[in-house]
């Protein structure tokens, strides 16, 4: 065994990790969000993109690359309210592009409802923002979908902007 690596190192070593990783959880609480895992085609663009905003705001992601139909019928989200992708974070669904936002503040809240939605694929929405766009936004809607499909108003993004040319 190397003089280096006797036991009483090693313990100090995962000692001094365990701090680092736990005061960069206090100093950054949004890196301690949970696994959110997303069911998307293996084409999707727009999915990659919002996955990438999860991720730049403390989310972990999980991609599954079989589709959405299926499993969106199955958790119970309602096909008005569809999208491109369908995703579950701790019990609740999300539908579409919701911004992060509303995610961290579903968890906060934990409404009892089915879960999030943004239907369609509204422009300027987190996933659907990127340079092809011109800067574009469409108002939208995230809506909580509860559990008998009613939805009600959870964000109102109202702002509108026009594409530059
Ligand atoms: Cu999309």
């Amino acid at each position: 065994m190397s003089p280096f690596r006797t036991p009483r190192r090693l313990f100090l070593q995962t000692i001094m990790l365990v701090s680092i990783t736990g005061l960069s959880l206090i100093a950054n609480p949004s890196l301690a969000q949970p696994l959110i895992e997303v069911w998307k085609s293996p084409t999707c663009g727009c999915c990659n993109d919002w996955i990438k905003h999860l991720k730049e705001n403390g989310f972990q992601v999980r991609a599954i690359d079989k589709g959405n139909s299926a499993i969106r019928k199955e958790w119970g989200m309602p096909l008005k309210y569809g999208s491109c992708h369908t995703a579950k974070i701790d019990g609740y669904v999300i539908e579409g592009h919701v911004p992060a936002k509303e995610i961290k503040r579903l968890l906060k809240e934990k409404p009892a409802a089915l879960g999030l939605s943004v239907p369609e694929m509204p422009i300027g929405t987190p996933g659907m923002d990127g340079p092809e766009y011109g800067g574009q936004l469409d108002p939208y809607n995230v809506l909580l979908i509860r559990r008998d499909g009613s939805a009600s108003v959870y964000q109102a993004y109202k702002e509108s902007r026009p594409p530059k040319k």
